[in-house]
């Protein structure tokens, strides 16, 4: 037997020892006569957090209330939806423009709350695309997505949208290495080791949250997974875990796995800013897209960049270095103090976790293993804080409770574990339904954490709901950690599939300036109705445009006749209400682009193009009053060349 396919035996055995016999039995044991009263919050109350909750395939962005576990929201970020109109109306189609076009779909792994100090600002939510590598920024007051910004030189974006401790960056890595998109990417693929690049891309943030790629640095072609930024005294340097340092063009055969270390590159991205100010990036052609939402007029505009500053990581030797890591590693997070940096192997039975004092010294004295693809390989144990003996298998993801804890996720042997960052002792073990992923703490991974509750993050759900045939739910659970031993208090079933989340106080939040309703003489859509007096449809050539209103309960105008065959409609609907939470829907029988949602003193746009004659009722599908059912018309429609005069 080969040594490649006996380590992939390996890990196929403990995966599957995991399944027969690991498989923790109930949770009767770990549950408490008052766990049911910790997770309670009564009717017409409020909850203590928000819960903001990666949607994995779905593509948005869900938000939970914690302890409750009751869903809030959930906001469309990068696929579309049918419920509010987000990608269907014409105002936010340009939201889901990239360089390869309109992508409707996308997988969201990871939101990051924005920080001051690196404390949890509450301002906005980041989130990335996995999938066509996006970050998206969500603005806080009003929950929507206000910003997407498209990353070249990359596929897939995972190892995002982490920031830095005054979010002067969201910072991302690609997953996959490719060849630079200004070169002929028509290659073939073994010419991996020759031709693929690892891109870092630093998206600068501006003061009212504005994104802007800054700049990017070319690295070795490995595989970028995940990341965190240092604080504190680690401020000004990003650590990346990386797999497949074997730069393998095929992964079959566990051909990624087959170093007993990986690494995580640790980089100085103060002095990378340095370099960019001094001039030593270069101007590099590539196509990538910046989508930005207006809130004064409601609409999006999709804008194509077509370049981007970028530095090698390999000529300027002193922006990045590789520390060794055992087994694939996946978490990469960093502890309050900014002093340790926890890595964890998803093949590995131990935790490794550096020291910050010791990486600068290290680099300092040069105590160097050689270097990888030009990159200085700092020795393992001169970065080494110490490792975590015999945690768990499969460690993922850590997170910090502010008190010298902390808590790391094991997929293999499904179970969260506290343990102390100085002595590295293990304190505490839970058992999860089944297999986390990540977990998350209010504040976990900021210099504050809130360290309440932890929610772990399940990939497998099996037994603990209800079935509802092949398909289930995923399972989020959550866990008192104010004690010294951790309380499992709720399961929760989550929307698509959650990787990591954040969570902030509820107030943080709240006191930020929410919106209630947008008020009407600030709408400066181009095609607003401010009165059902101004209600009108204008004819130019093809194209209709409908001026329209909505309020209680009916749509002015609501009988519309003059459409012919061949002509393109659009409804302009401004809804007059000034009063929080009561939308207006929109739907026409036939129209292929959904409905609309239209908030108090919006104004959105449903594009129709008719394909036949007749008529076709309209109506409210949000119930708004007693005489919500009233809310309806018609529009009737000709044949093309017909002489019915335009009437509304
Ligand atoms: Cu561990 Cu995509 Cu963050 Cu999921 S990744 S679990
Ligand atoms: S109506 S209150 Cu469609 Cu029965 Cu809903
Ligand atoms: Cu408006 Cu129902």
């Amino acid at each position: 037997m080969n040594n490649k396919f006996l380590k992939a035996t390996l890990a196929l055995t403990m995966v599957a020892a995991f399944f027969s016999s690991c498989k923790p039995k109930n949770s009767g044991d770990v549950v408490s006569g008052d766990a049911a009263q910790k997770a309670y919050v009564a009717p017409g109350k409020y909850d203590e957090f928000y819960n903001f909750v990666s949607g994995g395939f779905s593509g948005q962005v869900s938000v939970y209330g914690l302890p409750s576990g009751r869903l809030l929201r959930v906001v469309p970020v990068f696929s579309v939806d049918p419920q509010s109109g987000y990608g269907y109306s014409e105002e936010t189609k340009p939201m889901l423009n990239t360089s390869h076009g309109f992508v409707p779909w996308d997988d969201q792994h990871h939101t990051e709350l924005s920080q001051t100090n690196g404390e949890v600002d509450g301002r906005w939510l980041f989130a990335n695309a996995n999938n066509t590598p996006r970050i998206a920024r969500l603005d806080l007051k009003t929950f929507k997505t206000a910003e997407i910004i498209e990353l070249p030189n990359s596929a897939g974006n995972h190892s995002s949208p982490f920031i830095t401790e005054n979010t002067e960056y969201v910072v991302a890595g690609t997953r996959f290495s490719v060849p630079p998109d200004n070169a002929n990417g028509d290659v073939a693929i073994n010419t991996y080791k020759k031709n693929f690049k690892g891109y870092l891309s630093f998206v600068k943030v501006g003061k009212e949250g504005q994104m802007d790629l800054s700049f990017q640095i070319e690295a070795p072609g490995v595989n970028f997974d995940l990341s965190h930024a240092g604080k504190g005294k680690s401020h000004g340097w990003f650590f990346f875990s990386c797999y497949n340092t074997e730069q393998a063009n095929t992964l079959l055969e566990v051909n990624a796995s087959q170093k007993d270390k990986d690494f995580i590159m640790a980089v100085n991205w103060k002095k990378a800013e340095e370099y960019i100010k001094a001039g030593k990036g270069k101007k590099v052609a590539a196509k990538y897209v910046h989508n930005t939402w207006d809130e004064k007029t409601h609409t999006a505009k999709s804008e194509m960049k077509s370049e981007v500053l970028v530095l090698s990581a390999k000529e300027l030797k002193d922006i990045c270095y590789m520390i060794p890591c055992p087994k694939s590693p996946h978490g990469c997070d960093v502890d309050p103090t900014g002093e340790y940096i926890v890595g964890s192997g998803k093949l590995a039975a131990l935790i490794p976790v550096f020291s910050f004092d010791k990486l600068q010294n290290a680099i300092k004295n040069k105590q160097f293993d050689g270097d990888y693809d030009g990159i200085p390989v700092v020795k393992y144990e001169a970065a080494l804080h110490g490792e975590v003996q015999k945690p768990g298998l499969g460690p993922l993801h850590t997170e910090f409770d502010g008190k010298g804890n902390a808590y790391t996720t094991f997929f293999v042997s499904s179970e969260v574990v506290k343990w102390d960052i100085k002595s590295l002792k293990v304190l505490d073990r839970v058992p999860t339904y089944y297999s986390v992923g990540h977990l998350c703490i209010p504040g976990g991974d900021s210099k504050k954490p809130f360290g309440k509750y932890l929610i772990a993050y399940n990939k497998i759900t099996k037994d603990r709901y209800l079935p509802t045939g092949p398909e289930l739910a995923q399972s989020a659970q959550i866990f008192d950690i104010s004690g010294d031993k951790m309380q499992l208090i709720l399961d929760f079933p989550t929307i698509g599939e959650p990787h990591y989340a954040q969570a902030a106080p509820a107030d943080l939040i709240r006191n930020n300036g929410q919106l209630k309703f947008f008020k009407i003489e600030d709408n400066n859509h181009p095609f607003a109705t401010k009165g059902e007096k101004e209600a009108k449809v204008v004819r130019n050539g093809k194209r209709i445009d409908v001026y329209m209103t909505s309020i209680r309960s009916h749509f002015a105008s609501d009988n519309i006749e003059g459409i012919k065959l061949g002509d393109e409609v659009y409804f302009h609907i401004t809804n007059l209400e000034q009063d929080w939470d009561v939308p207006h829907g929109f739907a026409i029988k036939g129209a292929d682009n959904a409905e609309l949602l239209i908030m108090p003193g919006e104004t959105c746009t449903l594009k129709w193009i008719p394909k036949k004659v007749g008529i076709f009722p309209f109506y409210c599908t949000d119930f708004c009053s007693a005489l919500h059912q009233e809310m309806q018309g018609y529009v009737r429609v000709s044949p093309a060349g017909s002489n019915v005069p335009l009437t509304f």
